[in-house]
């Protein structure tokens, strides 16, 4: 079989990329370790940066999320029992889209069907060979059958504990990484959300997230200690803590309901660069990791395949190796600056083990800082909203 660009992940960053290429005429292949109904059943990110908005619309998949998509211009930060909004559109003329990543998914694998792109679920033991040469393969097993596909490039899209990222020789490669001494409880819930806008919430006992997927779906976190396990957090117990941690009114008015889908996520960030080795090209997950507290993870993921999606079709239209030459450092350079947002609202947030009390005054005068000045806001809100590709 041969192809001219393999794509090794079938989550955003794949489907994305392969959708961007097929309709520019260059042939792919996607290749995904599980099942569509697996990776559906993913309860991941929620907030569209507006370059992930233009470029799901460049990609032909724009339509559901225009319709059911929620523009949100704003978001609340909340301590000390108040909250203060950022309001994106008077600081940074600015907005997000709310939308599941699921439905984002499920929207690029309707459209990937629509257009017959080959595409092969519960793919086994894929491993890249060549990478580093002029002519790159990749073998898999699929239905028991050992098979290899030649092609020009090659996509690792396949996040954090794909292939793609150790084909790099070590000795080839830097990781930079933190993990956070907690994780994320989130519970997805059939019920209105209780803010129209998302809650960031800083508390004593610990990080809180008010979101959502629709006026009638939320979408809730809690920070938990990294040994808890799901089973020992019933509903009830979960929306006590949640409500200890938001501002009494928020507290009061708040519906709670049945949890549709618990999950503990850990949190880290994590770089590894270079993200690219010969022809083959790092993309999302697979070359880095954000705290979710900025919605970041989901909206690298899309910079980078714009990036390699121009870069591509430079080399295919006119034999330009410009942009996949510069593809690394293109996409390093905001990813740094998206790692930095995100460590910094992960700081700001959350309660440390170990934190001195200086520590916390440091969190307390920052908060105040922020809900006080125009200036700490617009920092804050455009980096929210999305650095520049
Ligand atoms: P993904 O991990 O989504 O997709 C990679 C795909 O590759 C998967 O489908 C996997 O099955 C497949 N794969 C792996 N190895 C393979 C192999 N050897 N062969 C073939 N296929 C292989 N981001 C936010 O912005 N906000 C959030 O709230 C948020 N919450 C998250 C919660 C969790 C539990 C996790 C893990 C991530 C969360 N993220 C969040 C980040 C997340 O949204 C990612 O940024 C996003 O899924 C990145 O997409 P991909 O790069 O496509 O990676
Ligand atoms: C979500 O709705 O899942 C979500 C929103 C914003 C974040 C993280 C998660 O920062």
């Amino acid at each position: 079989m041969r192809t001219q660009v393999v794509i090794i992940g079938g989550g955003p960053s794949g489907l994305l990329l392969g959708q961007l290429l097929q309709r520019q005429g260059i042939d792919t292949v996607l290749l995904e370790r599980h099942s569509r109904e697996y990776v559906l059943a993913r309860i991941r990110a929620g907030v569209l940066e507006a370059g992930l908005v233009n470029l799901l619309h460049e990609a032909g998949v724009g339509e559901r999320m225009q319709r059911d998509g929620l523009q949100h211009e704003g978001i609340y930060l909340a301590h000390s029992n108040r909250g203060f909004r950022i309001d994106f559109r008077r600081l940074c003329d600015g907005a997000v889209t709310v939308y599941g990543q699921t439905e984002l998914t499920r929207d690029l694998y309707q459209a990937r069907d629509a257009m017959g792109a080959a595409m092969l679920h519960q793919v086994d033991q894929v491993e890249i060979h060549g990478a580093d040469s002029e002519r790159p393969q990749v073998n898999f097993i699929h239905d028991g059958r050992a098979r290899r596909i030649d092609c020009d490039f090659i996509a690792g899209c396949d996040g954090f504990h794909g292939v793609s990222r150790n084909t790099i020789p070590a000795d080839r490669r830097s990781q930079f990484e933190r993990v956070y001494p907690f994780g994320w409880l989130g519970v997805l819930s059939q019920t209105p959300p209780v803010s129209e806008e998302l809650i960031y919430a800083s508390h004593e006992r610990g990080f809180a997230l008010c979101s959502m997927r629709s006026p009638s779906l939320s979408r809730y976190y809690i920070q938990v200690a990294l040994e808890d396990n799901v089973q020992q957090w019933s509903d009830a117990e979960f929306w006590n803590e949640l409500k200890r941690r938001i501002p009494h009114d928020a507290a009061e008015s708040i519906v709670t309901g049945d949890s549709i889908e618990k999950s503990i996520a850990p949190l880290r960030s994590f770089v590894a660069e270079p993200m690219r080795w010969g022809r083959l090209f790092l993309c999302g997950d697979a070359a880095h990791i954000v705290p979710p507290t900025g919605a970041k993870g989901l909206n690298l993921a899309a910079s980078d395949v714009y990036y390699l999606w121009r870069g591509l079709r430079q080399y295919y239209d006119a034999g330009d190796t410009r942009g996949i030459d510069d593809y690394s450092a293109l996409a390093l350079a905001r990813v740094w600056k998206a790692e930095r947002f995100s460590w910094s609202m992960t700081n700001l947030l959350h309660r440390f083990p170990g934190q001195s009390p200086f520590d916390l005054r440091m969190q307390q005068a920052q908060l105040e800082y922020l809900e006080s000045s125009s200036a700490a806001q617009t920092a804050l809100a455009e980096n929210y909203l999305g650095l520049p590709y």
